[in-house]
């Protein structure tokens, strides 16, 4: 007990006393044995009404305060147990959870199952087809275990600022790289809001359970439809499980004997929404698509073709059959990765699991070393094995330390013993080259853009295409990109350059300098040119272009032995890209003109399209009687991309295209 008052008792004042104390405050200390036996009853009868009542009320108030606070510390203290048992329980169940970067994945579910639902991925909104009738398109994909050893989004920023200004400075150390304070926007640029492509209800965000209406296929669309089932017919009579299809002789031609065409053309009638075609093509990879076989591949046409095949196809469909596929492949794959230096062999023997270079050389190609990475980044990923990154970034990470570069371009060929560029002075954003740029671009983009050496390496490299690579054309002044030679400029431009348009294009989308777009939208120009000025609307494999006007002479000259057209698709992808990202109508007028001449020179009438030796004679093309996997895997898919006016079609916030026009996933931050 304690008094409340010590003072005398005065019947204003109010005085409690309980217990032993209680004497305290009465006319001082007394402690007497009659005083100490008087009754509570009688104190309290003796205190006056007023100080009886106040005490009732604050006997009453204090209870009515203790139940509260009762209650309270009661849920709080329920909800900290529950909330350290969630804790417990998590790190029991999920072990990686509490780490920055998982290391297993969840292995994906069986496909059929239910398409919009995997167990492995973080399906930030319900998987939209960009049509209904077809399959899930928008899943969002989380990193994984790669984030320990990459930096913020904002470093990565800095890291593009200080980019543009050190090689403004002409300085090339990383150490240079500052923050100026400005910030790149994600959209910079490259969407003009007045010709943006409007998504006619509303952005392209999906919420959960949203399915939205089918956009209709536009009249394009259709004739691309008709093209691809007219080149599948042909394939389907004469070319069967075969790779590809030798339309005029009506039979078919072996590269790797694993159906090659076949496989690159799944994901595009999966989008053109060509379901029977699908199906069909479905039982014989489930039925006849056998890796086990004593046979040499090349290891980077057969990661992008069929690889990158596999597992867009998996993404879109959900099917569980191509992932299997995809590992399978990826597994006997991996020996080419077993050499001196780890920079893997051009070969390789699927069924019997050895590796080795071209006959003639132990060097591999630059680009074909440097763009195999998206895929089996992403195999790692759906997998939970790690193995498949570790050898493809590997190759990246010694790639960004070699010398012999120029202003970030590369040479064209790599020593698998010693790691070293060879064939030195030599620089090319065409063959042997050309996707080693895009890959830098693509993965830094696909690892969510944090990966700052592949920024660092591209930025500088397209620093080094203005500087050493491009010029100016007479009489129309078109930009192209040429090739240097041990310091001697070349004004020859292969049709594969045409690639970088569409690339640049996309990094610009993606918060890059605004004058990468405006490089993109003078490229693309060119690159049409080297359609309209030749006489069957068809570029050329390779082309020359004027420095100074000669009387009679267009920008665009041919070599005959260039003078082929194989059905290539990088004109087409970089329209689709400036499409997409500009809305102007002219790059689908040039797409569309673009396929009617294919229609016009290329079609062979009892199914199939053809590859031909000479683009300049109207009259007799030279048919060369082979059409290539890419025209379905890619050509055609782009073609019928670039009618869309769907974004969601293929969102290329959501997806990146792989170099043989495979949508994979981007991936969440984990
Ligand atoms: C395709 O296999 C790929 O696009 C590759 O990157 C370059 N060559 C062909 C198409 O031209």
């Amino acid at each position: 007990g304690a008094a409340a008052d010590a003072g005398p008792p005065r019947r204003d004042f109010i005085s409690v006393t309980l217990g032993p104390e209680e004497a305290v405050g009465v006319g001082g200390y007394n402690n007497s044995k009659a005083w100490r036996r008087r009754s509570c009853w009688r104190k309290w009868k003796q205190l006056s009404r007023l100080q009886r009542s106040v005490i009732l009320f604050l006997f009453a108030f204090l209870a009515v305060c203790g139940v509260i606070s009762y209650t309270s510390m009661g849920e709080a203290w329920k909800s900290l147990t529950n909330k350290s048992l969630d804790d417990q329980r998590t790190e029991q169940e999920i072990p990686g959870l509490k780490l920055a970067n998982p290391v297993v994945l969840p292995a994906p579910q069986k496909a059929d199952a239910n398409h919009g639902d995997y167990p492995e991925l973080s399906l930030q909104r319900q998987p939209k087809p960009p049509h209904v009738r077809r399959g899930p398109s928008n899943l969002q994909i989380k990193a994984p275990w790669r984030d320990t050893r990459l930096n913020t989004e904002h470093s990565t920023i800095r890291a593009v600022e200080g980019l543009v200004q050190a090689d403004k400075e002409e300085k090339t150390e990383k150490s240079i790289i500052s923050w100026r304070g400005a910030v790149i926007e994600p959209d910079q640029s490259t969407e003009p809001p007045s010709s943006k492509i409007k998504d006619p209800e509303k952005p392209s965000s999906v919420e959960a359970g949203e399915q939205k209406e089918p956009v209709p296929v536009n009249e394009r669309q259709l004739a691309v439809i008709e093209a691809f089932r007219h080149a599948w017919r042909g394939y389907k009579d004469f070319a069967w499980g075969h790779d590809e299809l030798k339309p005029l002789s009506k039979s078919y031609s072996e590269w790797f004997g694993l159906g090659l065409t076949l496989i690159d053309a799944l994901d595009t009638m999966w989008i053109l929404g060509l379901k029977e075609e699908f199906e069909e093509a479905r039982k014989w990879v489930a039925n006849d698509l056998v890796f086990d076989k004593n046979v040499d591949v090349n290891l980077f046409e057969s990661t992008i073709r069929i690889l990158g095949g596999l597992l867009s196809t998996y993404h879109l469909s959900g099917d569980s059959l191509f992932l299997e596929k995809a590992k399978d492949i990826g597994n006997r794959l991996m020996p080419a990765f077993r050499t001196p230096s780890k920079i893997p062999y051009s070969d390789v023997n699927i069924g019997r699991g050895t590796a080795h270079p071209p006959r003639w050389t132990s060097d591999s190609t630059v680009a074909e070393v440097t763009s195999i990475q998206l895929e089996f980044r992403e195999l790692s990923r759906l997998t939970g094995d790690e193995k498949f990154q570790k050898a493809v970034d590997e190759v990246m990470k010694h790639v960004h330390t070699l010398s012999g570069k120029n202003d970030g371009l590369v040479p064209m060929f790599i020593n698998t013993n010693s790691g070293q560029f060879t064939h030195l002075g030599v620089f090319t954003l065409g063959a042997r080259a050309d996707s080693y740029y895009e890959y830098l671009l693509k993965q830094w983009i696909q690892g969510g853009k944090k990966e700052n050496e592949l920024l660092e390496d591209y930025m500088r490299a397209i620093e080094g295409v203005k500087k050493h690579l491009l010029q100016r054309s007479a009489p129309k002044k078109l930009t192209f990109v040429g090739e240097l030679a041990h310091g001697h400029f070349s004004a020859k431009m292969d049709h594969l350059v045409c690639f970088l348009p569409g690339t640049l294009a996309l990094g610009a989308h993606n918060g890059l300098p605004a004058d990468h777009m405006k490089l993109a939208e003078a490229l693309i120009e060119t690159c049409y040119q080297m359609y309209a000025q030749v006489e069957t609307g068809l570029s050329p494999e390779i082309v020359h272009f004027n420095l100074h006007t000669q009387k009679g002479h267009k920008d665009v000259e041919i070599k005959p032995a260039d003078r082929h057209n194989l059905l290539r698709p990088e004109t087409v992808e970089s329209l689709f890209y400036m499409y997409r990202f500009t809305g102007d109508k002219k790059y689908q007028d040039w797409g569309w003109e673009i396929l009617r001449n294919f229609n016009k020179y290329t079609r062979v009438p009892t199914g199939g399209y053809t590859s031909i030796n000479n683009v300049q004679n109207p009259s007799n093309p030279e048919p060369r009687d082979k059409m290539e996997s890419f025209f379905l895997g890619e050509t055609l898919k782009y073609m019928f991309l670039l009618f869309s006016d769907d974004i969601d079609l293929i969102n290329l916030d959501k997806y990146v295209f792989n170099t043989e026009a495979h949508p994979l996933p981007i991936w969440m931050p984990a």
